[in-house]
């Protein structure tokens, strides 16, 4: 039997994309949020790194999301595979995700902290992030191709938190005019029904995000 526990905390945009991952595979799983101040499991699984998402699978973790998703593509081949089975598709796909988490999010993060010019900045650089990853979509639905896969749900978090960072920081990040294929895509993407069902609270994510400005702006 099987034991899939998932370690979290919330709002995570590294654990929703294994929420996701598990739901369009069909795997039983448990998660625990755990208080970002208040961690135990975490500490225990992560020693490295002490944050989440931490797989625990038979009591074995396996810590980061973009290696949970690989591990879970790979565990649990038959149902809705995550990645192509060509290497230099693979490759690509790897390739972007990386581009996702250490470029992209951490511009988009330095546009929703700043203010005044270097926030200026930031947004610029940010827009020219959000071109790059507009060009991923070609003629097709979603970043893996025709169907829902590993490059779109390590991109998710600009579809689920489009709103948040617009309506608390200001930030707009997927206009229709500069990045139609983006917008196409997230609604695409929000159709999933395992990826809607687990969609995070949207008010919820704004009263967070509103709190974490307040500490961040006084
Ligand atoms: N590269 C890691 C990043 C994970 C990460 O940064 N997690 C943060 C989420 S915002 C966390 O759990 N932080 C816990 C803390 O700040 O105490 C992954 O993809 O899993």
């Amino acid at each position: 039997m099987e034991k899939v526990k998932l370690l979290g905390t919330w709002p995570n945009p590294f654990v929703q994309r294994v929420v996701w991952a598990l739901k369009l595979k069909g795997i039983e799983y448990e998660i625990i949020y755990e208080d970002r101040a208040n961690k135990s499991e975490l500490l225990k699984y992560n020693p490295i790194y002490k944050n989440a998402p931490v797989l625990v699978h038979n009591d074995i973790p396996i810590c980061d999301s973009l290696v949970i998703l690989e591990y879970i593509d790979e565990t649990w081949k038959d149902a809705s595979p995550l990645l192509p089975q060509d290497p230099l598709l693979k490759a690509n796909e790897r390739f972007w995700a990386k581009y996702g988490d250490e470029q992209v999010l951490s511009a988009v993060y330095g546009y929703y902290r700043k203010q005044g010019k270097d926030q200026e900045e930031a947004r610029e650089t940010t827009l020219a992030h959000l071109k790059c990853v507009e060009q991923l979509l070609n003629e097709n639905n979603f970043m893996s191709g025709e169907r829902v896969g590993f490059l779109d749900l390590a991109f998710g978090w600009l579809a689920d938190y489009s709103r948040p960072l617009e309506m608390v920081g200001g930030v707009k990040l997927l206009d229709e005019d500069s990045f139609p294929k983006l917008c196409a895509w997230r609604d695409n993407f929000l159709k999933i029904p395992s990826i809607n069902g687990s969609w995070p609270d949207q008010e919820n994510l704004i009263a967070r995000f509103q709190k974490s400005k307040q500490s961040l702006f006084g």
